[in-house]
């Protein structure tokens, strides 16, 4: 075991430990605290897991006379093995103590924001509330939430909207982040919930990353993968993405598709997996349906032909599909280059009918990862607090409505389930037509996260909409709010989350929240019971008085569905750094890889969805899946190709995609206040090819214009070996830390641009194709 108190801005990944398929991942224990401070200064760690992705690296804080000052990976745990990445390393602890934190709730006054004690601010939303539930009933009011609270808040945001208020207006930004996750699994297997696991990284021969550029945003597992890239028998890897990452620099085959273009090129894998004969025709038949159609619409997409659509060359994919049909054990990780692009849900389906055509899934080494991205995205989608049914229940089917009815004790015609949940896209709108006129924002910054930002901002400034927001700082969207309420955050309360392959953490509490901030799960309770929301035996709707309590209920709500926790208690939690779900009541191992008995959760009673059509989103519907009798096996489903929403043309002649750095984590509330992270990347700036900064005459670090039909951002130019007619932006730069009227001259997030487009299934917005035109920047500096 190693022990690192090194730069994790120079050295991202830290020193190498290669080892073999299938050996031990070596720990590597990195460190940081305080300047000035030594392990033996501080009081006390406590436990925790890092909350700045959904790899959940575990980690212990560093307390010293009540204050976090440091924080060190934890050793014995199964994800990172002692290791933190730069996020984790500076911006977890530090992000959380800065001075400009929210101490007290603030009501509007005009056009002020004023402290106010915690009874006025409730008060306001509680009248607000009544009044309007009375007056237009429970489709005047909306919950937009995140992917970064934790298991029990959900979980009472979940109750409070759906059986105390009542609304089918329930989402997270992580229909931004992970709907497509969700929906591509749904449709395939019947079910959410992660196939693989990572010890899957130190089993594979074959490594496929799909529009995932995990090099700089799950960095950690990034160091997994390149401990075995070093060590004997690495893995083949191939690397889809526009832009030349630093995983598609160790790529064996790198596949710079244009962005929009993803479904073309997995037709023309999955083509020639089926032309090659590389398929198992065994498990094919034993545990698939839809084989026939998914060979009609993958048969017209020759290698040549993709190649022509996706900008790449045909003897490119040809070699990437023989590395996936030959491999003995491939996995495959997709991320937001599939499922912010066109045809979202439609390409990931096609990761997962490649392993199911080989019969590749549920065994060490071979399996899937439609990967999440934020650090409790899964929990979100588990609990229900956005558009879906706790514990993967199916609003189409009857019998589960009827399980929560029972579990709330309340009638099943107030838990909403007469049509598709309303998902962020559409929330919004209602917001901006006038229908939602009570707005719940908790944990997300979608003044800067959505697209198409002049018209949200617009949105959430109307007067017409009372708009409450929970933040641990004054965001962009707090800004604009009615009433704002001081959120304690991580390391400030306790509660459970759990990563992208399935491990469960317990973070507890190390030191008090500053001022007057409460913890979601309090500021939940106590809305719920303000409004005194009642089961109907006329007890309270809720009637828990801490995290624990309302774990326990959700352990409840989950057993027997697919993400049982019922055998994963606070105290297993604190024996065990991390568990994978599903651990039942009375086991003592977890199901480290789903269907690794060819068994799906595709069963009609038991689904999670009867699925859609992937072209249009049209429902299938109860009969019609019934019909076709999946009774635990998967569809193979598919879609004809049909291209980006907002092509090129004269006016708008390059393709606009977004993503993310290194060093910065989403709107920079935590990472913009981490001297070592802002040091690394102060500002915004776009990525063009040099053949294309050429044909405008432009230069490394000239200042330029990006225009789209929506709006324009002013950025200094990085010339890199990006797709030649691709332009990237990363979309960190809000404008809070903007100096005064700098963000009419000079506006800087990526979200000014993109377009309000989503993908037909999964709802998931579209961040990563649209039209541009790029322009020397005129008079600005
Ligand atoms: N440092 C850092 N890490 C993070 C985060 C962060 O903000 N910062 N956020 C976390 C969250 S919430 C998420 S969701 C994940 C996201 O993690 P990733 O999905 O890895 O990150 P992105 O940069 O959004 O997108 C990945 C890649 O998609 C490529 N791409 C763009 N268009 C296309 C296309 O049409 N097709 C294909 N194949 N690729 C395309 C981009 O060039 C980019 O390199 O990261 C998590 N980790
Ligand atoms: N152009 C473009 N846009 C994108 C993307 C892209 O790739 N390109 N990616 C999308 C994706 S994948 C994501 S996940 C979203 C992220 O978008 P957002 O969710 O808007 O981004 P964050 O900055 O993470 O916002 C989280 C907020 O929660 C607050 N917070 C943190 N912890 C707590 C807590 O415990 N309690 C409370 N109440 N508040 C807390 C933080 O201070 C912060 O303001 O952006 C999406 N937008
Ligand atoms: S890889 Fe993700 S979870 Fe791990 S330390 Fe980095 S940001 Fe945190
Ligand atoms: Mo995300």
């Amino acid at each position: 075991m190693t022990r690192e108190q090194s730069d994790r801005v120079k050295d991202v990944w830290g020193s190498r430990s290669p080892f073999d398929r299938g050996g031990q991942w070596d720990v590597r224990v990195d460190v940081a605290l305080a300047e000035g401070l030594s392990e033996a200064d501080v009081d006390g760690w406590v436990r925790s897991a890092c909350v700045l992705c959904s790899n959940g690296c575990g980690c212990d804080i560093a307390v010293k006379d009540g204050r976090m000052v440091g924080i060190r990976g934890r050793a014995d745990d199964a994800v990172n093995r002692g290791r933190l990445g730069p996020k984790g390393l500076y911006a977890s602890w530090q992000g959380m103590s800065a001075p400009d934190r929210l101490t007290t709730p603030l009501i509007r006054a005009g056009d002020d924001l004023v402290p106010a004690s915690w009874d006025d601010a409730m008060d306001r939303i509680v009248q607000r509330s009544r009044a309007l539930l009375e007056e237009t009933g429970p489709l005047s009011h909306a919950f937009y939430t995140s992917g970064q609270l934790f298991i029990e808040e959900y979980y009472a945001l979940a109750v409070v909207g759906k059986a105390g208020v009542g609304t089918p207006h329930m989402d997270g930004n992580t229909r931004l982040c992970t709907a497509t996750a969700a929906s591509s699994l749904k449709e395939s297997f019947g079910a959410d919930g992660q196939p693989a696991c990572y010890d899957d990284i130190d089993e594979c021969d074959a490594l496929f990353l799909y529009g995932h550029n995990m090099a700089a945003t799950q960095t950690v597992l990034w160091s997994r993968v390149l401990d075995r890239l070093e060590g004997p028998r690495p893995p083949r890897l191939v690397v889809v993405d526009p832009r030349e990452t630093p995983v598609a620099r160790r790529a064996d085959v790198h596949l710079p598709v244009r962005p929009g273009t993803n479904l073309a090129l997995m037709l023309a894998l999955v083509r020639e997996v089926l032309e090659n004969g590389w398929t198992d025709d065994d498990f094919i038949a034993a545990h698939t349906i839809g084989v026939d159609e998914l060979r009609a619409h993958a048969s017209e997409w020759t290698p040549e032909r993709a190649a022509d659509v996706c900008g790449v060359d045909a003897r490119d994919i040809r070699k990437a599909a023989r590395l996936f049909g030959t491999a003995e054990r491939p996995l495959s990780t997709v991320l937001q280059g599939v499922y912010q692009s066109s045809q979202a849900t439609a390409s990931a389906c096609q990761v997962n009918n490649l392993h199911l055509l080989r019969g590749k899934i549920g065994h060490p080494g071979a399996g899937l990862l439609q990967m999440n991205g934020q650090p409790t995205a899964q929990n979100n989608r588990e609990c229900g607090a956005d558009g879906d049914l706790p514990g993967f229940r199916n609003w189409e089917n009857g019998e589960h409505i009827a399980e929560l009815a029972e579990l709330w004790g309340v009638d099943p015609l107030k838990i909403p389930h007469w049509a598709d949940p309303t998902h962020a896209m559409q929330l919004f709108r209602f917001a901006e037509q006038g229908s939602i006129r009570f707005l719940w924002i908790s944990a997300t910054n979608p003044a800067v996260s959505l697209p198409q930002l002049a018209r949200i901002r617009d949105m959430l400034a109307s007067d017409g909409l009372f708009l409450v927001v929970q933040d641990l700082y004054l965001t962009e969207t707090a800004e604009l709010a009615d009433v704002v309420l001081p959120a304690a955050g991580w390391g400030e309360k306790t509660g459970t989350f759990t990563n992208a392959e399935r491990t469960v953490h317990l973070s507890e509490k190390a030191v008090d929240p500053p001022g007057e901030a409460r913890p979601d799960l309090d500021i939940f309770l106590d809305y719920a019971q303000r409004m005194d929301f009642r089961r109907d035996d006329g007890s309270p709707l809720l009637e828990w008085t801490g995290p624990e309590d309302a774990y326990r209920a959700w352990q409840e709500c989950s057993r027997g569905r697919p993400c049982d926790y019922t055998g994963i208690s606070y105290d297993d939690l604190r024996r065990e750094s991390g568990i994978r779900w599903p651990r039942r009541a009375g086991e003592s191992r977890s199901t480290d890889r789903l269907y690794a008995d060819g068994v799906f959760s595709s069963r009609a009673d038991y689904c999670e969805t009867f699925g859609h059509d992937l072209l249009t989103g049209a429902a299938v519907g109860a009969e019609a899946f019934k019909a076709l009798r999946p009774d635990g096996r998967a569809l193979l489903k598919s879609a004809p190709y049909a291209g980006p929403h907002e092509p090129p043309d004269d006016e708008y002649p390059l393709r606009f995609t977004t993503g993310r750095s290194v060093f910065h984590f989403h709107t920079r509330t935590k990472t913009g206040r981490t001297p070592e992270l802002v040091e690394a990347a102060p500002s915004v700036w776009v990525e063009l090819a040099a053949s294309d900064a050429a044909a405008r005459d432009l230069a490394n670090g000239d200042v330029v214009e990006v225009r789209s039909r929506r709006g324009r951002i002013v950025a200094p130019v990085r010339l890199t070996d990006i797709a030649p007619g691709t332009v990237f932006a990363p979309f960190h730069y809000g404008y809070w830390d903007a100096p005064e009227g700098a963000e009419q001259r000079h506006p800087t997030a990526a979200n000014e641009l993109t377009i309000t487009e989503w993908d037909a299934v999964s709802k998931q917005p579209v961040f990563k194709t649209a039209a541009v035109q790029v322009v020397r920047a005129g008079g600005v500096s």
